[in-house]
């Protein structure tokens, strides 16, 4: 009978910039995500005294995480990912000695999930790096970043050691080829050469971060994070097909590469073919050979490519472009919705790497409506999420190693590519519109109840 295993981990998925808030306090420094206030795609502006943005509080999850924890804990999560903001530990970047007011804050959020039992599964990284980084030594451009980075993650692994034991690295890693400033630290316009050597530097940061847990917490584990892009061809056309293996590559490189510890033949071909030189040392190869142990993605759409110009129109995620599949819907944003498409890439991946899967984020960004009595009645939010654990588990029977799903955004929270936080995700609703204004307060939409019993009935549940 098809069913998830029983240690399946269910959740759900947030990141520190996108709900915290309290942007400035506990000694925290300004990070990329501070200076971007439009988004991962928007223009930096330096910030100067009395000026606001919507992250600078998004939901005070800084202040008011005991009851979104209790909040979690009654829809039954077993794992709660998270991210560390790295400039509340290293408000710069380059100091010596890590602020403790910040690492005395991840050790009360951390302690409430243990009080509920809730594993956390936490990245290192996510869509944010100091910057003072960035302004003084060019983001991850500059080799001595690796180090910065280095020393940070192992100020976490020290101090978390005995409450964390499920660890990421770097949040879609992939995305710096689409967003270069929120990936690496660069200009929008950087070039190509400059854009991959970053990547590279952040790839040989991944990989020494993944030693240093291992030497650290020897009975935890660590992974990546991918923002899993599948592509299809649009036709059977051959050369489509060939520009959907290309296209899919550009994404699996990075896993290649974090799984099997070395650069693809494939890309030092692309590399010679467009003239980019990359410096890669005798010392990043022996880094980059610790590989991680378990695979994570974020799923919420497919696309399709071609190299039929006439037929490029062209459909937007928040970080991909791609061709329209005429077979799929799409949600608000434009995002095409395709739960089986997760039943391929799971499978996919699985093929390729042979590394437990963990689906880190899927959801479905949409406006709800508050009902005069307060309800909210998400039924499209059901119908999304229903549709793809389906197909997750159509995956695990397929033979597909699992290790759990947390769903993107379990309460509402700041969208990265809008930043707008009336694009919700949420189980929970919170009371704030895109200009700031409302309560905070929390309620309970329609999935809330949903999910809860989905995760109590381990599935079973799910049409
Ligand atoms: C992923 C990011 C998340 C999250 C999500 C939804 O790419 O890892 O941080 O925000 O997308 O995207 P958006 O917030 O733009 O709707």
């Amino acid at each position: 009978m098809k069913a998830f295993p029983k240690s399946f981990l269910w959740g759900g998925a947030i990141a520190a910039n996108q709900v915290e808030g309290a942007y400035l306090e506990g000694g925290k420094g300004l990070s990329t995500s501070d200076v971007q206030p439009k988004g991962v795609f928007g223009d930096v502006v330096e910030r100067v005294a009395g000026d606001s943005a919507l992250k600078d509080v998004a939901i005070d999850f800084y202040h008011r995480y005991p009851e979104d924890i209790a909040l979690f804990t009654e829809m039954g999560f077993s794992c709660l990912r998270v991210s560390i903001a790295w400039t509340r530990i290293f408000p710069n970047g380059d100091e010596a000695t890590p602020n403790e007011a910040g690492l005395a804050y991840y050790d009360k959020l951390f302690d409430e999930l243990a009080k509920y039992g809730i594993t956390p599964l936490v990245t290192l990284s996510h869509y944010e790096m100091p910057w003072g980084l960035v302004k003084q030594y060019g983001g991850w451009g500059s080799r001595q970043t690796i180090g910065f980075f280095e020393r940070y993650a192992r100020t976490v692994f020290s101090r978390y050691k005995a409450k964390v034991k499920l660890w990421l690295t770097f949040n879609e890693i992939n995305m710096s080829l689409h967003a270069p400033m929120t990936g690496v630290g660069l200009p929008e316009n950087s070039s190509k050469e400059a854009v991959y050597q970053a990547i590279h530097h952040q790839l040989v940061a991944s990989a020494l971060a993944v030693k240093a847990c291992h030497e650290i917490i020897p009975d935890g584990k660590i992974g990546n994070m991918l923002l899993g892009g599948l592509m299809y061809p649009l036709t059977c056309k051959p050369e489509d097909v060939l520009e959907a293996l290309q296209e899919n590559r550009s994404w699996q490189l990075f896993g290649d590469v974090q799984c099997r510890g070395a650069y693809p033949g494939y890309m030092l071909r692309y590399f010679r073919d467009n003239g980019i030189r990359i410096e890669i040392t005798a010392a990043d190869r022996e880094a980059l050979a610790s590989t991680v142990d378990f695979i994570s993605f974020s799923y919420y759409m497919t696309g399709c490519v071609t190299t039929d110009k006439a037929l490029n129109q062209q459909a937007r995620g928040n970080i991909l472009s791609m061709v329209q599949n005429p077979h799929l819907a799409s949600s608000e944003w434009g995002w095409q919705i395709d739960p089986v498409g997760l039943r391929t890439l799971l499978n996919m991946l699985w093929d390729r790497w042979q590394k437990p899967l963990f689906i880190v984020e899927n959801g479905l960004g949409a406006k709800d409506k508050v009902e005069a009595d307060g309800s909210i009645n998400d039924d499209y939010r059901i119908a999304y999420l229903n549709n793809h654990l389906v197909q997750v588990r159509e995956a695990i029977d397929d033979g597909v190693e699992v290790m759990g799903y947390t769903s993107w955004g379990p309460i509402d929270l700041v969208s990265a590519s809008k930043a707008e936080i009336s694009k919700r995700y949420g189980f929970i609703y919170v009371d704030r519109d895109d200009n700031g204004n409302g309560t905070l307060a929390r309620s309970r939409k329609k999935s809330f109840y949903w999910y809860r019993d989905v995760i109590a009935s381990n599935g079973t549940i799910l049409k």
